[in-house]
């Protein structure tokens, strides 16, 4: 016999706890005017996700910057990652360095390596970051493009603390940032003067992302990698510089092309700030750094 269900079905469905259907939060925002979702834990089912994705047999680049004494923080990093990223799946990481010597031998899971990659150090520490869009931005033309399917782009003064997997990948995305996912449009950080190419209007703008995490298709990070070093390089040539340097050029371009899909502050969280209800996974945590010490040349 055929079962007309009543219109509701699915929103009954949904409701239930019991049902397998059921991944939602009320709590939080779930998803972009532009139907991007916004990966909160509680709105996904790895066990689906993982499927398709290792059907596809995905392989993951990570790319992570360890410069002059920034090398300190691979080895926690690595271990970590070890223990909490995209775990069952192919991963390739990507350490770009100008001490490939400090790299640690860290031992791997199967279908995983490591790649040191030997780049020049520059004096300034806002260049240092800031460079990494160049970066980046080359070697995925080069190398990245035909080693893996996405990148997956990060600060390295961090420790993976639970499960980062492929529910954060998408053709491209980005992070709200911890100290604004919460806060209004007006109070966003974003470079205020019409002369930086990195200028965003007080009246646009959907969100402000964090710097330390974004990503997406070897194909999208290079557009996004290349229309920020772009930016950065015209800024430079009339000496200005964004007030968060590669975290400016990076929200000026979303507000342009938006990602297509948004990660929780679980995936970039700073104790500085507590631990709120809201957050049910810390997955990627920065680590205390002792700024004076580490940041001298
Ligand atoms: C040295 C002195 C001062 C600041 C940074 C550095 C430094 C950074 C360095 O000596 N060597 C190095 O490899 N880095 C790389 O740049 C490293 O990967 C690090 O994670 C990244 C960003 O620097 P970090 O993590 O010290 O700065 P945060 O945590 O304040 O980063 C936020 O703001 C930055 C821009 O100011 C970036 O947008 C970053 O993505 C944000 O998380
Ligand atoms: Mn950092």
């Amino acid at each position: 016999i055929c079962l007309q269900l009543p219109p509701y079905f699915l929103l009954l469905q949904c409701d239930s706890k019991e049902n397998f259907l059921f991944h939602r939060r009320s709590d939080v925002l779930m998803m972009t005017p532009w139907f991007a979702p916004i990966v909160w834990e509680g709105t996904y089912n790895s066990e689906i996700l993982n499927e398709q994705f290792r059907r596809r047999n995905v392989t993951v680049g990570l790319t992570v910057f360890a410069i002059k004494k920034y090398t300190v923080f691979l080895n926690k990093f690595l271990e970590t990652a070890e223990t909490y990223f995209m775990v069952g799946h192919r991963v390739n990481y990507y350490i770009f360095t100008d001490r490939p010597e400090e790299v640690p031998k860290v031992p791997l899971k199967e279908g995983r390596n490591v790649v040191v990659l030997q780049v020049q150090n520059y004096p300034r520490w806002q260049e240092i970051s800031m460079r990494r869009m160049e970066l980046i931005n080359s070697f995925s033309q080069q190398r990245f493009i035909n080693e893996v399917s996405y990148l997956v782009c990060v600060d390295v003064d961090m420790r993976f603390n639970d499960q980062v997997g492929v529910e954060i990948l998408s053709n491209l995305f980005g992070t709200l940032h911890p100290h604004f996912y919460a806060a209004e449009r007006q109070s966003f950080t974003y470079e205020r003067r019409p002369a930086s190419q990195a200028y965003v209007p007080r009246d646009e703008g959907d969100f402000y992302y964090a710097g330390g995490f974004f990503g997406g298709t070897v194909m999208e990070v290079y557009k996004l990698t290349k229309k920020c070093h772009e930016a950065m390089m015209v800024d430079k040539a009339k000496g200005i510089e964004a007030i968060w340097q590669d975290e400016s050029y990076l929200n000026k371009y979303f507000v342009y092309y938006k990602p297509t899909k948004i990660l929780s502050p679980e995936y970039l969280w700073d104790d500085d700030l507590g631990r709120p209800e809201i957050l049910k996974k810390i997955r990627f945590l920065a680590l205390p750094k002792n700024h004076a010490a580490i940041r001298n040349k």
